[in-house]
């Protein structure tokens, strides 16, 4: 029987617009979802960057204002992969036009606006997705499953980091395409609500909530030339981030991210150490987990370095045949698989921008601890 089709009107053509794309084009080879997506429409300002991503993507048709493409009858989904500053008002736009709406992360520049985006959807009654992608890398899924089928008992410890270094220059601006990341009016923060939000959703996802933080941040080059302004700017995104936390179970965690470790471009890695297994994932190995479980015989004991591209690893019974691994790319379609059977079985789909505000009040907590120097709640 024929799917029904599913609209998407796609707001953004960066790197996030590409992701989004590339999963609503794929997922239907590979996952038996109750939803065809169709590429619509897709809205950029400027004209000949909208008709050059269409082309490129098969998008049907393109918008210049996404007020119009909000409007549009024939969009069912709008999905947000424009820069920090355009999430807020188009989200709450598109809930008010009883549209989907799928946002990148972070949900909003902060938690005073998501708090509002989460209203928006939730008195629409419009399903609602954040994407918080590598929740659905197939060796965190299983670390979720072997957290929640209590192989590592009771947890003591969280250690998150997510390390780049593309910004160390002195000479490199701030503002404008690819580089909106470090205007802190377009982008709400710096390293905190680009990289500390993917760490903290995936640890509140695998390890229950926050509560409090203390943090500290970092900005090394006080001054950057402004790509739109024209001027010598100050800049006021973080550079740096650090932090301790405590979770409501009683584990002491540490987290940073920086874009000035200097030989690495995106080492995401967490830790979690609990009373009879410990679980390590690094994203520049993102097909393996490490795992070492104290109740194993003494004599061979130690850390196992699993091969996630087994049929009964998550989501991999989709792809190709064991030992065949798939990548970053794939963590997109996984999404927006499990987006199309949570509509289809009218269910939350995860992370809804209500989990998403639950992790920008911890940014939120962190960025103000920062300032205070004290412990701050972070709920
Ligand atoms: C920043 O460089 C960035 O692209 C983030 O914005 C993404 O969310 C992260 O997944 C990779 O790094």
């Amino acid at each position: 029987m024929a799917k029904k089709p599913l609209n998407i009107g796609m707001v953004g053509y960066g790197f996030m617009g590409r992701t989004h794309s590339n999963a609503f084009s794929q997922v239907g080879h590979f996952f038996n979802v109750p939803f065809r997506p169709v590429l619509k429409a897709t809205c950029a300002r400027n004209a000949d960057r909208a008709k050059a991503f269409a082309e490129q993507w098969g998008y049907e048709s393109i918008e210049t204002d996404w007020r119009k493409l909000v409007e549009r009858k024939d969009i069912d989904v709008i999905d947000i992969a424009s820069p920090n500053d355009t999430h807020f008002e188009i989200a709450i736009a598109a809930a008010k036009a009883g549209k989907m709406v799928m946002c990148e992360k972070p949900l909003g520049r902060s938690a005073t606006e998501s708090r509002q985006m989460v209203e928006a959807v939730e008195k629409a009654k419009v399903p609602n997705m954040v994407w918080y992608n590598y929740r659905r890398v197939p060796a965190v899924t299983l670390a979720k499953q072997l957290i929640d089928e209590g192989k590592l008992g009771k947890i003591f410890h969280y250690r998150a980091k997510f390390l780049q270094d593309w910004t160390i220059s002195k000479d490199l601006p701030q503002g404008g395409q690819g580089l909106w990341r470090l205007d802190a009016s377009v982008a709400g923060s710096g390293v905190t609500g680009d990289l500390l939000a993917h760490c903290i959703d995936t640890a509140m996802w695998l390890n229950g909530g926050i509560t409090k933080v203390s943090g500290m941040t970092e900005t090394f080059i006080k001054e950057r030339h402004h790509n739109i302004t024209g001027k010598t700017e100050p800049v006021r995104i973080d550079d740096a981030s650090l932090f301790l936390a405590r979770f409501a179970n009683g584990s002491l965690a540490s987290f940073e991210a920086t874009r000035y470790a200097r030989g690495h471009k995106a080492l995401y890695t967490f830790e979690i150490n609990g009373e009879n297994a410990s679980i390590f994932w690094d994203l520049h190995d993102l097909h393996r987990l490490q795992y070492f479980d104290h109740r194993d015989e003494g004599r061979t004991r130690g850390w196992r370095s699993v091969h996630i591209t087994d049929g009964d690893h998550p989501y991999m019974d989709k792809w190709w045949v064991p030992g065949l691994q798939i990548g970053y790319e794939h963590t997109f379609i996984h999404q927006v698989a499990d987006f199309l059977g949570a509509v289809g079985g009218g269910k939350p789909a995860a992370p809804t921008f209500r989990e998403a505000l639950a992790t920008d009040l911890v940014t939120d907590a962190v960025l103000k601890s920062a300032k205070t120097g004290q412990w701050e709640s972070a709920n």
